[in-house]
């Protein structure tokens, strides 16, 4: 008799925040937009369980940052997803390449290093307007969307 085929093992986050640890490390440059990211990343966490004594907000200067201060955090070893949020803007000069590859590579390794979920909440983008479109006007909130990642990623690690 031929063996029944064993069905594959599926994992799946769920977007459970009850009793979540997370971390939110945000970019001061470009404030207009981040405080937008930053309210609704901690408005979904909340309407997703996670009780706001369990949020810790880090203010870093530009993007640039982000990946210092998330190394920190996931090496305290308390949350169970840190979240970046930034908002880069392309100008004339190079300046733009340089901070939002750095900022993009260092949150990656951040979280390949430590295991810790990190999740990019960074805009790069060519204009203001594209940045507004993003932060909670018609493509939605980079935050928000970060948040439901995070919780995904926390649910996900633990079962792994
Ligand atoms: N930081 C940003 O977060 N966004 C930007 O658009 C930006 N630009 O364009 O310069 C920016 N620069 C600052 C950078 O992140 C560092 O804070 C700074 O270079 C000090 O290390």
């Amino acid at each position: 008799m031929a063996a029944s085929p064993r069905r594959p093992r599926v994992y799946r986050g769920h977007f459970a925040g009850d009793g979540r640890r997370v971390a939110i490390v945000a970019g001061r440059f470009n404030e207009f937009i981040t405080l937008r990211l930053v309210e609704g990343c901690m408005d979904m966490l909340v309407r997703h369980g996670v009780s706001s004594e369990r949020i810790d907000l880090v203010w870093v200067p530009g993007a640039f940052e982000i990946p210092t201060a998330a190394r920190h955090l996931a090496r305290r070893g308390d949350v169970d997803a840190i979240i970046c949020l930034g908002c880069v803007i392309r100008g004339d000069t190079p300046h733009f390449e340089h901070v939002s590859r750095e900022t993009s590579r260092g949150i990656a390794e951040v979280g390949r290093r430590t295991g810790v979920p990190t999740i990019f909440g960074v805009l790069t983008v060519d204009t203001i307007e594209q940045a507004i479109e993003r932060a909670g006007s018609k493509m939605g909130n980079r935050g928000a969307e970060a948040a439901l990642a995070a919780l995904e990623m926390a649910d996900l690690v633990r079962k792994l």
